[in-house]
């Protein structure tokens, strides 16, 4: 067609353009692929996934701050599901966590938890971020299975995105206490530690640094913060735990 109707048609389309813009970029952001964490499972069909995830692992986004795998999203809730039937996988206590992005949005910061104990924070110095990115992350102080979670926290946007990725720290086999020579507290916890719990030790609990709990009639205090186990009842693990 003659060069001037050309440019009327492209200059009709543009109003378009700019319209549908903002609802591509909205759909399109990061998670951590490696190791896959439970959207990156529903993508790939290792897990079976009914809501969003499946089609979007990048996706699970919403305020900052919270400790929800969906990110708080309705369509995204599976992801909360800790008996989902997920890989988890067999870790050391240093993990390297690798992110994939389809947008490269302006970067507050990373962070990843377990349970309440922030374990890693990176500073994303409010630029985007450039493959590859990856993170070593020591898990020192944790042992058997346990959930991270991962933050990207945005930099101009009250959002972050939000990875749970499930690991077995020690990977399989009887764990043994940790001894006061191969184990460190973990490196970063500068955020909310919950309080100490009193009461009588359980395994499968996880307690903070300066937890006091009896056992056996004596009482303990927590050395270092952990998640309990069968065999790391207070008198057996010195390195967790002193006697008061
Ligand atoms: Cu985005």
């Amino acid at each position: 067609m003659p060069w001037k109707r050309k440019l009327a048609v492209i200059a009709g389309l543009a109003p378009l353009l700019v319209f549908t813009l903002p609802a591509v970029t909205a759909s399109a952001h990061g998670y951590v692929s490696s190791p896959a964490s439970r959207q990156a499972q529903c993508a790939q069909k290792t897990v079976s996934c009914t809501g969003g995830a499946q089609w979007e692992p990048q996706s699970a986004e919403g305020p900052k701050g919270q400790f929800y795998c969906s990110g708080g999203r309705d369509d995204f809730k599976e992801l909360n599901d800790d008996n989902k039937g997920w890989k988890v996988y067999d870790v050391g206590t240093s993990v390297q966590f690798r992110w994939t992005f389809t947008a490269y949005h302006r970067t507050r910061d990373y962070e990843y938890y377990i349970g309440g104990t922030r374990v890693a924070f990176v500073d994303g110095g409010n630029a985007a971020p450039v493959d590859p990115v990856v993170h070593t992350v020591n898990l020192s102080g944790f042992s058997g299975r346990q959930k991270i979670m991962a933050r990207w926290n945005i930099g101009d946007t009250v959002n972050a995105f939000y990875s749970c990725i499930d690991v077995n720290i020690g990977g399989g086999g009887n764990p043994t206490p940790p001894t006061t020579t191969t184990t460190k507290p973990p490196t970063t916890t500068t955020t909310t530690t919950p309080p100490p719990a009193g009461g009588t030790w359980a395994p499968n609990t996880y307690y903070a640094t300066g937890a006091t709990v009896t056992y056996n009639g004596s009482t303990y205090r927590c050395r270092q913060a952990h998640t309990s186990l069968t065999g790391w009842e207070p008198p057996n693990a010195p390195a967790l735990w002193e006697k008061i």
